[in-house]
């Protein structure tokens, strides 16, 4: 990693909140906040946790599957969608469930036909904290991905259990990061959106939620312009000012066709390519309704047992879009197509605003969620002994300049600001809305020379500079312009400190 790559923006908070914890867990050693304290601790090195959540059937476990390029979490109605799930890395395959009371305990599991089947034995559901599948995989490396029960169902309980989860009133949230799917923006949506946001100068911060448009090939009733529409609606959703000011952006996902392209068989090319053939008169018909797709009939050359299971793997937009990647020759053989089905999912733009919104400021997520901890406690087991502690918490929060930048997006976002919409846009981008990488804060092509990216940096300095100095501005409109300059300045400092010639890396 390059001098540019993060010095400035990820390790100098990770780094005082992480001294600060050990502090503090010597402190309350020998008690029940020092072992929690402890773990938060251990917290600040262990993969960023990132939650999968949403209504009921929103597509959470698929949209999993898909990102991890495995069948793990189930998408049927058994008792396993019930129960907060963990899928993390882990040395070997192991499945452990937690109950509320009582010891934790490995449970059997296999796989079949792909799927991971577990066998939750005398355990109840109902009974249990959590289940953690550690399972080697390198998306799980990157990020523990936490699957959780749909909220707003029928079983008021399950959604209870999900959002006691997600924002516990007593205790920071288990989760990092959300990624939260929703088919329409309901106000159910929204109120969760807000509910999630920390309790950080009692303002929601976007900074910690991506949202998804899910099952997103179902938003244009299958039709195979699907994607485009819905392309247009979440594009709608981002420049919504409600919804800017809750999560990072908006973006529409297919999750069953990303799975489905992660995981195609060659079987399912085979049953593609013969439907392909079809008169296609007789394909048209066939492919009106899910229900005519699925009829009886055997002149098809594809039994009953079959097209039921290409719909749900593919679902009937997927199955039209196969039929016409292969009759316009666009797709060859079953990798070609499952190539296709992962590019019109849109699950690759999703894998990239988790890294750039996520990954890449993992280190500041989860300081974040750390300095909570640590607040929380300081604030339910007060002593003298730890006072300075809490200055130093306070400290951190006010004055670190990537929890300033943070406080600033969220504003600009929320249009707190009295700023015309294009400094706006141009203020988002310097502080690290579209992601923390020099590139992407200077909007420079990722391998551009690095005097390009000094050229970028320096003309943004001067151009925020005047903005702090103009007369006419508003006391927060200076402080907001003086701090767009401090943050264009580490980027040069950073990119400074570079090996000459070599271009900056991803922070
Ligand atoms: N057409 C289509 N169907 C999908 C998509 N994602 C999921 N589904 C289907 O929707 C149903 C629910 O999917 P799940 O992934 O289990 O949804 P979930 O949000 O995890 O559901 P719960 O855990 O029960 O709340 C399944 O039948 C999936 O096959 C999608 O992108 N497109
Ligand atoms: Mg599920």
């Amino acid at each position: 990693m390059s001098a540019a790559s993060g010095a400035r923006t990820g390790s100098g908070v990770h780094t005082q909140v992480a001294a600060l914890l050990d502090r503090a867990a010597e402190r309350y050693r020998d008690t029940t906040a020092g072992e929690h304290l402890t773990d938060v601790r251990a917290r600040l090195s262990a993969p960023l946790r990132v939650a999968i959540a949403g209504k009921v059937k929103a597509g959470k476990s698929t949209l999993l599957n898909a990102l991890v390029g495995e069948q793990l979490a189930p998408t049927d109605a058994g008792e396993c969608t019930r129960i907060v799930t963990w899928y993390q890395d882990g040395l070997t395959y192991r499945v452990t469930v937690q109950p509320h009371d009582g010891p934790s305990a490995q449970v059997p599991f296999r796989r079949e036909d792909g799927h991971l089947d577990i066998r939750l034995g005398e355990h109840r559901p109902e009974d249990l904290e959590r289940m953690v599948v550690e399972w080697p995989s390198a998306t799980l490396r990157a990020m523990t991905l936490i699957d959780t029960p749909g909220i707003a169902s029928l079983s008021s309980d399950v959604s209870a259990r999900t959002t006691a989860f997600l924002a516990p009133e007593d205790r920071p949230a288990e989760a990092d990061a959300v990624c939260y799917l929703m088919r329409h923006l309901h106000a159910t949506d929204v109120r969760f959106l807000e509910g999630f946001h920390d309790d950080e100068a009692a303002s929601a911060t976007p900074m910690n939620a991506i949202a998804v448009l899910s099952r997103a090939d179902e938003i244009g009733v299958g039709r195979i312009d699907a994607m485009q529409t819905v392309q247009r609606i979440a594009a709608r959703y981002r420049r919504d000012r409600q919804v800017r000011s809750l999560c990072q952006t908006v973006l529409p996902v297919a999750g069953l066709l990303a799975e489905a392209g992660t995981t195609l068989r060659q079987d399912e090319h085979e049953a593609i390519t013969r439907l392909a053939a079809l008169d296609r008169q007789r394909s048209n018909d066939l492919l009106l309704s899910a229900d005519r797709f699925v009829a009886p009939g055997d002149d098809l050359g594809l039994d009953e047992g079959v097209r039921r299971e290409l719909l749900d793997r593919l679902g009937l937009f997927g199955v039209r879009l196969g039929i016409a990647l292969v009759r316009a020759g666009s797709v060859r053989s079953a990798t070609e197509l499952a190539g296709a089905y992962v590019q019109h999912s849109g699950i690759s733009e999703l894998r990239a605003a988790l890294t750039t919104q996520f990954r890449d400021r993992a280190e500041l997520l989860k300081a974040r969620t750390g300095l909570t901890a640590l607040e929380q406690v300081l604030r339910q087991h007060p002593t003298s002994a730890a006072e300075d502690l809490a200055a130093e918490a306070e400290r951190i929060r006010a004055s670190t300049h990537e929890f300033v930048e943070a406080r600033l997006l969220n504003a600009l976002r929320a249009g707190n600001l009295p700023l015309p919409d294009t400094d706006v846009e141009e203020a988002e981008r310097l502080l690290g809305g579209q992601g923390s990488a020099p590139a992407a804060r200077l909007d420079l092509p990722a391998g551009s020379p690095a005097e390009q990216f000094v050229q970028a940096a320096s003309a943004a300095v001067q151009r925020w500079q005047r903005r702090a100095e103009h007369p006419l501005s508003s006391p927060d409109a200076t402080e907001a312009a003086r701090q767009v300059v401090r943050s264009c300045e580490g980027i040069l400092a950073d990119l400074t400190q570079a090996p000459s010639g070599s271009p900056p890396t991803g922070r």
